[in-house]
């Protein structure tokens, strides 16, 4: 008998939803064998595009899709969630300070973790893709006290495959050949793609490369720049990237990583590699049975200390800021 599973996704309407929904409904996100009951949440203005979204879905017949539901109202779109993806965020607009930013966004993340935390399903797992994803993750986690910490987590998902991609087209390999690069940090331009760890086939990817230069001075602004770069060349921001990006981290998380593979993910730190408590940042992680554990006893070289250190000491600043503004 195949499962049943309730899937909320928030900014539904929205671009990165447009290209995600289809893909959750086909089965993608969560298996062949699983049935998936889609609550869409959006504001009120954007409620009437998210229902078009769902004529399309319904027109679609997908067999997995047993029902959608549409919602402004995050108890309602939260009540017996099993996976929330939260994609709606307030974007930075021109001449907003950080600050601004950030009150933004714990008006909606506030809510949306108190109502994870009345009505979520014990076994809820949430991911954050709306930015400040890391920072965003955090507000939602500290308001659904009830709820496991480390069921909270964000996305760094398509910065670790946009890596994968670099590191490709440098070496003139397969992407399936590249195994446990790392995203470290925060999803922002601070974040540490690191290449220390990786190996391409039972190589070290770092002696492959055999280039300091073109690892400090192409590969990790190029990675690190890569969403300005597609707003630049698309005239809108990442999106089906974004959205494949989403699907592997929580098949990954569900199903587990492929053996002697990782995956990165932002999660709260238990104090690993020096990151403090709590922070949610980015680590590389083994998914099993459903959980994932931060892989332990990796030699972190100089370089990596320091690129470590700053994209976290931003983390600690994003977090100081949202305490001060009494969001957390
Ligand atoms: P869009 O502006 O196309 O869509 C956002 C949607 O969220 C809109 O339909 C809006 O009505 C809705 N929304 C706003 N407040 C809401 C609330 N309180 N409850 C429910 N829905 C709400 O943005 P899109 O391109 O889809 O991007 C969504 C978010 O993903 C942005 O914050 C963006 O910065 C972030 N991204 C994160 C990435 C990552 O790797 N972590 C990469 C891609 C993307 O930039």
């Amino acid at each position: 008998v195949a499962r049943s599973v309730n899937v909320t996704v928030t900014g539904a309407a929205g671009q990165i939803g447009y290209a995600l929904l289809f893909r959750i409904a086909s089965g993608q996100l969560l298996g062949q064998d699983t049935k998936v009951r889609l609550r869409l949440l959006e504001i009120p203005q954007a409620v009437k595009a998210a229902e078009g979204t769902a004529m399309e879905l319904e027109d679609c017949a997908f067999p997995l899709l047993e029902g959608i539901d549409i919602t402004d109202d995050a108890k309602t779109a939260f009540d017996g969630v099993n996976v929330a993806l939260l994609v709606g965020a307030r974007p930075r607009t021109k001449g907003m300070e950080r600050g601004d930013l950030l009150e933004a966004n714990g008006g909606i993340f506030k809510p949306q973790g108190e109502a994870i935390n009345a009505g979520a399903a014990d076994d809820v797992r949430v991911l954050v893709v709306g930015n400040p994803a890391n920072t965003n993750a955090l507000i939602a986690q500290q308001h659904a006290p009830d709820v496991p910490a480390e069921r909270f987590t964000a996305m760094t998902r398509l910065d670790e495959n946009r890596a994968y991609s670099q590191l490709a087209n440098k070496l003139r390999v397969p992407v399936t050949e590249i195994k446990r690069l790392v995203i470290w940090g925060n999803h922002s331009a601070t974040q540490y793609p690191d290449l220390t760890h990786a190996v391409v086939g039972d190589r070290n990817a770092l002696e492959l490369v055999d280039d300091q230069e073109w690892v400090e001075n192409t590969f990790i602004p190029t990675v690190a720049k890569r969403g300005a770069a597609i707003i630049e060349a698309r005239g809108a921001s990442s999106a089906a990237s974004a959205a494949n990006a989403a699907i592997d981290h929580v098949h990954d998380w569900v199903n587990g990583t492929a053996e002697g593979q990782w995956a990165s993910m932002a999660v709260p730190s238990d104090g690993s590699y020096g990151v403090p408590e709590g922070l949610i940042s980015s680590f590389p992680v083994v998914c099993k049975d459903g959980k994932y554990e931060i892989v332990q006893g990796l030699t972190i070289d100089a370089f990596s200390r320091g690129k470590i250190a700053a994209t976290v000491a931003e983390l600690e600043e994003e977090r100081d800021a949202v305490r001060n503004l009494g969001l957390i």
